[in-house]
């Protein structure tokens, strides 16, 4: 049986090729840096957008022409299930992640819940065994049904803290069966919508107990996986406690959790916080936090999550500039989290969407390598920075001045002289990489 009856297996054929349905820049064996290209990216697909998102929005109803629709409940959840694994190796990526509720329906009790996650994870477990997709990161849905109207671990009924702490026990026995490399905590329903009846303390001081639970539990089953949090400022909360790197950050130095978290930073969540997604890259990376990548981009017009298939060079590029420079995403990868338009219905297009999302992420790998080994920015920033590394700049990185040296340091040199930063030369350069790269690139 074959969901895909239009496509066959993507291959590389490199930048000349004309067929739609074939990689032209990602070149899952070609070497960079003594990395293959697929051990650089780790790409994975993600469940929900892909398998079941129907393209409905709040203005109206679903669109997406799927070949597994006719199917209903559990012989839907299957049929899901045979079709990722032929799109997973049709496209030839290594991951894919899974929401509890993207793979399995709830039952009418919780009990019916964990039967048909059970099947389902059997069902997946089988396929795995044969097939070179494996799981990045599975997470609990612990948004979308009503009892989560005031939230989950920050819910002020104790009754939903209870329900959500057996989601999440379920979900780390499933990533320890599927050998799961991480497991993902996001909290779209962990935030406020008005301080007027919330007692932000005591629902801060609960999702830290969570926390602190998950990874007892998690040390218990001997689930190994890298715990990771999905900062998100808002939507679909006013207000979500994960708001950035840096304030997810602070929350998990406070309540002693850094050493059991890394971040999966989403480019879309970059931007609704109001920063680029490479400043969430570097935040994480230069706090040894940074674990994995939702890969989407969003757009400057709308104000929300749009989670587009990323197509945007520059960003890839300085995606991936910090990405090399943290050696790699360890256990992580590059989950696409995206989804193709309501208006790109068509089965092929989920093939379309994900060769584009690829091929912008090898273009970026390479510019970004070529960008380190000539050391572009890297020289730049280091003669912008020289004033501490001689002088009285060294002694305040040494730890050697106080205010009284400084002030007797400044009255003798108070005729500042300050250096250009130049950024418009350093993105004229980063174009320049860009195009040369891929010189001859037919236009
Ligand atoms: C929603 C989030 C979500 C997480 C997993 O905005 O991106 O899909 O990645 O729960
Ligand atoms: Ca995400
Ligand atoms: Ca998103």
């Amino acid at each position: 049986m074959s969901y895909f009856k239009n496509v066959t297996n993507i291959q590389y054929e490199g930048k000349e090729s004309k067929n739609s349905l074939a990689f032209k820049y990602y070149n899952p064996d070609e070497l960079i840096n003594g990395k293959t290209m697929e051990e650089h990216l780790r790409f994975g697909v993600s469940y929900w957008h892909t398998f079941t998102g129907d393209g409905s929005d709040p203005f109206g109803a679903s669109t997406m022409i799927r070949p597994w629709d006719h199917y209903s409940k559990m012989d839907l959840a299957k049929a899901r299930v045979e079709a990722a694994f032929e799109f997973f190796e049709k496209l030839n990526v290594p991951f894919f992640c899974f929401h509890d509720t993207d793979v399995a329906p709830e039952g009418s009790n919780l009990i019916e819940t964990y039967e048909n996650l059970d099947s389902i994870t059997a069902m997946i477990k089988d396929y795995m065994k044969t097939s070179k997709a494996q799981l990045l990161w599975n997470t609990a849905n612990m948004f979308t049904h009503p009892r989560f109207v005031h939230g989950a671990a920050t819910s002020c009924n104790a009754d939903v803290f209870a329900y959500s702490a057996a989601k999440v026990k379920k979900g780390l026995e499933i990533a320890k069966e599927l050998g799961a490399e991480n497991y993902v905590f996001w909290g779209g329903r962990e935030g406020y919508e008005t301080l007027l009846n919330t007692n932000l303390k005591l629902e801060l001081d609960n999702l830290a107990r969570f926390y602190h639970m998950a990874v007892d539990y998690a040390k218990e089953i001997g689930y190994t996986g890298q715990f990771l949090i999905e900062p998100k400022p808002k939507e679909p909360t006013k207000h979500q406690y994960d708001f950035d790197v840096a304030t997810a950050l602070a929350f998990l130095l406070s309540y002693d959790l850094q050493d059991h978290f890394k971040f999966n930073v989403e480019a879309n969540h970059a931007t609704l916080a109001g920063h680029t997604f490479e400043h969430e890259l570097r935040m994480a990376r230069i706090n040894g936090m940074l674990g994995s990548v939702d890969a989407n981009q969003g757009d400057t017009l709308l104000g929300w999550d749009t989670d587009e298939f990323p197509a945007d060079l520059y960003s890839t590029t300085l995606a991936m500039f910090e990405i090399l420079n943290n050696d790699g995403l360890g256990k992580g990868g590059l989950n696409f989290d995206a989804k193709v338009r309501r208006g790109s219905f068509e089965p092929e297009d989920l093939f379309y969407a994900h060769i584009a999302g690829m091929d912008s992420f090898a273009i970026g790998l390479k510019v970004a390598q070529k960008l380190i080994e000539d050391r572009v920015l890297d020289d730049f920033i280091e003669e912008r920075y020289n004033s501490f590394t001689e002088g009285i700049g060294r002694d305040i990185v040494e730890g050697k001045a106080d205010f009284h040296k400084l002030e007797a340091y400044a009255l003798q040199n108070d005729a500042i002289q300050n250096r250009s930063g130049r950024q418009e030369l350093l993105k004229a350069k980063i174009n320049q990489y860009l195009l040369e790269s891929f010189a001859n690139v037919r236009v």
